[in-house]
């Protein structure tokens, strides 16, 4: 496709405003986002804080760093030129092709031109006599919009333990989400890795082929199974892009947008033999299968929930020697798949190698970093490099570090303080004319699926309220408060909601977030979407228009 004309303002647009749309990041979601509302004709300035594009894929650079999606669905599906020209080369790509893919997608559809870097924004206020979003950047810069298109990701704001004397250490330190351009050489070094979320598996799992030491701090262990990556070859890749419409027609019917969908059986519906068997299938197949692919109700069934953790377990104490360590790694505190379940690659045989050791900071926690090192309640460590794999303040997070103002004044953390209340995940009651890309209560699962659908909506949403001359939209409260309801109904028995995790909303990091909250949307993608469709159908009623 050739590059896209700068289009002509429509008539309709203030011009007495800077730009009709300012989207925050350039991630997939901003990008994506960029291209459908300058087809549109909208005059729209992302800010982006890093120097390039690709959100995630940006800023999660550590070695390791890769999908757990195949690749194949994770692309954008729209256009058959791009899909006809990039070739994957694995199935579970690694982060630097990646970042390739999304630079070539910003190149192709000439997206830089309207994408202001190094420009982290502060703060966002809406000025309801003028009905726009003011937008402060880092530097001072002040930028006016109509509207504003929050693309700032569900883990974006990385968050560091609460010990005292990080500061301190005079070795190398880095957060996995904060990862530096130059590449960093473990070769022999003394190195520990703080965190075994999705992040510290795959960062763990790279760093022991070549630290001459590593120490592992882990506080509670997760369940982890094999990723089973492969290369992809010219002709698979072929085999690979004739499928491409079935694929994308497939994503769009499993529950969370992955090639993987729940088994229709229940775990007891079928004898002790078949399970043990599907489990073994599962167990050695690429992906999520195991997670996503299993059967129907083992998120739900707590025995059937603990017949596959039983399962599991043996896994990993069959996969460690040594059986102390093997116990340290098996989760005690929650069932398989109750959290984000971590692709591994021989991580576990990790903890085979005499370079690699596992301290349990659930025994013996932190008390401080020091100038050399780590200290628990039970040792000192002298460490080269330290690795914090600590995760993200998710979520309402990504949100809470801009200084979001409503209508009135109030911030939009404020208004989260006891969890996020939204209007099908894209509007918060208060923030007129501010729309959210995978917000809050929306369908996270594979999330380009979701981003595309998402970005769509808000394009058709936006293009709406210019045909109708409407300057101020705003959610109404019954339609806040009717999808609040079901998120929380769908919420209802779930397992996943009984633990602690970025997905309830914990993070023991973070002051005001040791609450479980309902973060997420916890109903199926399709049914998400056929819910926003008919919305957009009926002419947007649960949306005050002025
Ligand atoms: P996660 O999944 O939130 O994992 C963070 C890890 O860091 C987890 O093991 C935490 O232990 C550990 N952690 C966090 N704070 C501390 C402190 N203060 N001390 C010790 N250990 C700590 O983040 P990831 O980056 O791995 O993954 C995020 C998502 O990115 C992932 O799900 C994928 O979707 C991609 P805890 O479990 O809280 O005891």
């Amino acid at each position: 496709m050739a590059a896209n004309p700068r289009p002509t303002p429509p008539p309709d647009s203030d011009a007495t405003l800077d730009f009709d749309v300012i989207v925050i990041g350039a991630g997939i979601s901003g990008m994506y986002q960029l291209l459908r509302l300058r087809e549109q004709g909208f005059r729209v300035r992302v800010f982006e804080a890093g120097t390039g594009v690709g959100g995630t894929w940006y800023w999660n650079r550590y070695p390791g760093a890769r999908f757990d999606s195949e690749s194949y669905s994770y692309g954008y599906s729209f256009s058959d030129e791009l899909l006809a020209e990039w070739d994957w080369t694995e199935h579970f790509a690694p982060q630097p092709e990646t970042e390739r893919y999304l630079n070539h997608f910003a190149d192709k559809f000439d997206l830089r031109r309207d994408i202001q870097f190094r420009s982290r924004v502060t703060a966002a206020v809406f000025d309801d006599d003028r009905r726009c979003w003011t937008v402060t950047l880092e530097s001072g810069e002040c930028r006016r919009a109509r509207f504003l298109v929050t693309a700032v990701g569900p883990l974006s704001a990385p968050t560091m333990p609460r010990v005292p004397g990080i500061e301190d250490f005079q070795g190398q330190w880095f957060h996995t989400g904060l990862w530096p351009k130059e590449p960093v050489d473990f070769t022999g070094k003394r190195v520990a890795v703080i965190g075994t979320g999705a992040t510290g598996v795959q960062v763990i799992q790279e760093v022991a082929k070549t630290a001459g030491h590593l120490t592992v701090f882990q506080r509670r262990p997760n369940w982890c199974t094999p990723l089973h990556n492969r290369k992809i070859d010219k002709a698979e890749m072929e085999r690979i892009r004739a499928g491409y419409p079935a694929l994308f027609q497939r994503c769009k019917e499993t529950a969370a947008c992955f090639v993987h969908t729940p088994d229709p059986r229940g775990t007891f519906e079928v004898t002790a033999e078949e399970r043990e068997a599907f489990w073994e299938k599962l167990y050695a197949s690429p992906g999520f299968g195991i997670w996503q692919g299993n059967f129907r109700d083992i998120l739900i069934d707590r025995e059937a929930n603990r017949l596959l953790s039983e399962f599991v377990a043996r896994k990993i104490r069959g996969r460690v020697n040594d059986r102390r360590v093997a116990e340290m790694l098996v989760p005690k505190d929650h069932g398989f798949g109750t959290r984000r379940v971590p692709q591994e690659t021989f991580y576990y045989e990790v903890y085979n190698q005499p370079n690699v050791e596992l301290v349990s900071i659930l025994d013996t926690p932190l008390e401080r970093i020091t100038a050399a090192g780590v200290k628990t309640t039970a040792a000192e460590y002298a460490f080269d490099i330290i690795i914090y794999a600590t995760g993200f303040d998710a979520i309402t997070g990504s949100f809470d570090r801009i200084d979001i103002r409503g209508a009135g004044g109030e911030t939009l953390k404020n208004r989260w303080k006891g969890g996020p209340e939204t209007f099908v995940g894209v509007m918060v009651r208060g923030f007129p004319n501010m729309f959210m890309l995978v917000g809050p209560h929306t369908a996270l699962g594979n999330i380009p699926r979701s981003i595309e659908y998402n970005v769509e909506w808000v394009t058709g949403l936006v293009a709406h309220l210019r045909t109708s001359g409407v300057t101020r939209a705003d959610a109404r409260q019954e339609a806040v408060d009717e999808w609040t309801d079901i998120v929380r109904h769908k919420a209802e028995g779930l397992l996943t909601n009984e633990v602690d995790s970025w997905m309830t909303g914990v993070n023991q990091n973070v002051e005001g977030k040791q609450v479980r909250i309902l973060a997420r949307y916890s109903g199926t993608a399709p049914e998400y979407r056929q819910r926003c469709d008919a919305i957009a159908a009926a002419g947007y009623r649960e949306i005050e228009m002025r």
